[in-house]
């Protein structure tokens, strides 16, 4: 948090002249008081039984670490940790040929160039700040989950069958991949993804510093290909999105549409916008060829001014951040962050921005002031929004219907009820919340800050999630706990919509690649045919496992040859996962049931070297081991 920010949110908070104590941190002396005999008794409404499975899954963001968790709600234990854009010990995730495969071939050209300059394949880092499941009308189909990398403006695909990331795709002239969403109707479809920072629309180095002719650049996917389709120009840049449930209209906020270059500059103004792209209008512009192609994707001018039917730009105070449309699919919340306020936007009155040019504020039907430092919001299905106040520390809920009579005139207030949370929440989520078939079950708030809530571990502390019941007409926080960097947002989802296998199938498209090599080299990836062909200096050693033995005791090769070991998992039984280490190479993976994994090295250090299964899977896993020999070159 910078001073500035600091000192606008200070200016805010007087303005209002509200009753939070002063300074950004300052609810901080809340917390100590927090463990009542009333939080432990709520606590026990998030505590399952041992054994007893949660009602849902969560689907968390990491942020900087760029991996993809699976937590159970409501006892918030994880379960599991997917790795997507970043490089994971465990599984050989960046190290495997499958994996690899995954993280290379939707990387361009130039980006390709780079990394090779610095000896590596793929980027070894991401900041995945936006996880969403595949919709089919209007709520999660159980399909896949698709996820946005910021640093190195990416965005992946999961399958929901395996829980295993199958794409990555580079978003060509975009910069900084922020907020991305699914199509919600008629199905997904799209992929929406904005690009967070401007920079020049060819940016090979002419332009330099020159901001006005810097751009912005939104980006629909093709969720089932896993291709561009197109994208728009726009004014300002681009922060959160979300669509609507009629398949029409894709809204982005802008917290710059200054396009400045500094605080100064891009929080000049008091008055920011979100831009509404018109889907149908823009799918005919590509069409008609009113586009130009740039590195293989049509890309249309939605700017201010354009004249044309594309884009429109609705004014929206200040530095607007969350865009969240609510299950009632008819309204969308936009977030003010530095205003505080979340201005309503009705779908149904933004045809007439486009077909009568009317008034862009016309759609406007209520803009509740909330607290300060409004992120994101959450729905509990009836009406009611529960609205992220950043720098308040808490979560305020609030009536649609209500905040609708009261920008009409109304003497009504809005707000029902406020929570603290600890500290500084930025995104929450609610059960099915972000579907026409949110539930108003549970909602999550996920905070920056965590300070003084848990035993002190050093300068870099844990952030903190906390878990609210909304069941009842009072919120009540039955959970929190600390996360690793870091709980940046996350959906909770019905655990009859995700229905994962126990075991692979064997002609998974995984390892479709090794099972081509297999089929060349003469060799059958199942368990007992063993193979060690050697190809000039590449060598292929293929073997099996079954708990607790790999089928290959011993291989020789020679030093300097470049080896692929492929690993085929004859095991059929649930959670017998193998694995295969090989040691001092710096070489491990994981080998899940009927799965075939490989991996390539070059072996260049001589002599005896074990490898070892580096999943438990056997009373004798110690045993499940066996010796490389690598014979030194002749000299
Ligand atoms: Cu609010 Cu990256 Cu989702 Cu941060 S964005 S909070
Ligand atoms: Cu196989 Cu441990």
């Amino acid at each position: 948090m910078s001073e500035e920010f600091k000192k606008l949110a200070m200016t805010r908070r007087g303005m209002l002249g509200a009753a939070a104590t002063g300074g950004v941190f300052a609810a901080s002396s809340l917390s100590a008081t927090l463990a009542s005999s009333t939080a432990v008794q709520a606590a026990g409404k998030a505590t399952l039984a041992p054994g007893e499975l949660d009602e849902y899954y969560g689907f968390w963001s990491s942020g900087q670490t760029g991996e993809l968790r699976i937590l159970g709600v409501p006892s918030m234990r994880e379960f599991m940790r997917v790795p997507v854009f970043n490089r994971c010990s465990a599984t050989g995730w960046g190290q495997t040929n499958e994996s690899l495969k995954i993280l290379t071939e939707g990387l361009l050209p130039e980006t390709k160039a780079y990394l090779a300059a610095q000896g590596k394949q793929t980027y070894d880092n991401g900041d995945l700040h936006h996880p969403h499941m595949s919709f089919t009308d209007g709520t999660y189909d159980g399909r896949f989950l698709f996820m946005n990398d910021k640093a190195n403006t990416r965005v992946a695909r999961v399958r929901c069958d395996v829980m295993k990331c199958d794409k990555i795709i580079e978003i060509p002239n975009a910069h900084d991949i922020h907020g991305m969403r699914p199509q919600k109707f008629p199905r997904t479809g799209y992929v929406f993804a904005n690009g967070e920072h401007e920079a020049p629309l060819v940016n090979d180095g002419m332009v330099l510093d020159k901001p006005e002719e810097y751009v912005n650049i939104f980006t629909a996917i093709d969720g089932d290909e896993m291709k561009v389709s197109w994208q728009v120009i726009v004014s300002g840049n681009l922060d959160n999105t979300d669509c609507d449930y009629q398949g029409k209209y894709a809204f982005s906020t802008s917290y710059n549409s200054e396009m400045g270059m500094n605080l100064a500059e891009m929080t000049a103004n008091e008055v920011d916008h979100v831009v509404v792209f018109n889907i149908k209008a823009i799918e005919e512009g590509v069409a008609n060829g009113d586009v130009q192609m740039l590195k293989g994707v049509p890309v249309i001018d939605g700017r201010k001014g354009s004249g044309k039917n594309y884009t429109r730009y609705i004014p929206i105070p200040n530095s607007p951040h969350g865009c969240n449309t609510a299950p009632d699919g008819k309204h969308v919340m936009i977030n003010g962050k530095l205003s505080p306020t979340v201005s309503v936007i009705d779908v149904e009155k933004v045809d007439a921005l486009f077909n009568d040019d009317a008034d862009p504020r016309s759609c406007i039907v209520a803009e509740p002031q909330l607290g300060l430092g409004p992120l994101h919001t959450a729905f509990d299905g009836e009406g009611n929004c529960f609205t992220t106040l950043f720098l308040d520390s808490q979560v305020a809920k609030w009536n649609i219907d209500k905040a609708i009579r009261a920008y009409a005139g109304e003497d009504v207030d809005p707000i029902l009820e406020k929570i603290d949370v600890h500290y500084q929440p930025g995104h929450n989520s609610t059960s099915m919340g972000e579907t026409k078939e949110a539930d108003g079950k549970w909602l999550i708030s996920m905070n920056k800050f965590s300070k003084d809530r848990f035993l002190n571990v050093g300068p870099l502390k844990p952030e903190n999630e906390q878990l609210i019941d909304i069941t009842g007409s009072q919120m009540e926080l039955v959970h929190d706990g600390p996360t690793f960097a870091e709980p940046h947002d996350s959906i909770i989802v019905r655990r009859d919509i995700v229905n994962p296998a126990n075991i692979w199938e064997r002609d998974d498209p995984t390892w479709e690649d090794a099972r081509k090599q297999a089929e060349a080299d003469g060799v059958d990836l199942d368990w007992g045919h063993d193979g060690v062909i050697r190809d000039g200096n590449k060598v292929r050693v293929y073997m099996s496992s079954v708990a607790p033995e790999f089928s290959m005791e011993k291989f020789t090769v020679t030093q300097g040859d470049e080896v692929t070991i492929y690993v085929t998992n004859m095991d059929d039984i649930d959670d017998v996962t193998h694995g295969f280490c090989l040691a001092n190479y710096g070489v491990a993976m994981e080998v899940a049931p009927q799965a075939t994994a490989s991996v390539t090295f070059v072996a260049e250090r001589p002599g005896v070297h074990w490898f070892y299964c580096q999943w438990f899977c056997h009373a004798l896993h110690m045993e499940m081991r066996g010796r490389m020999f690598v014979e030194p070159r002749a000299s």
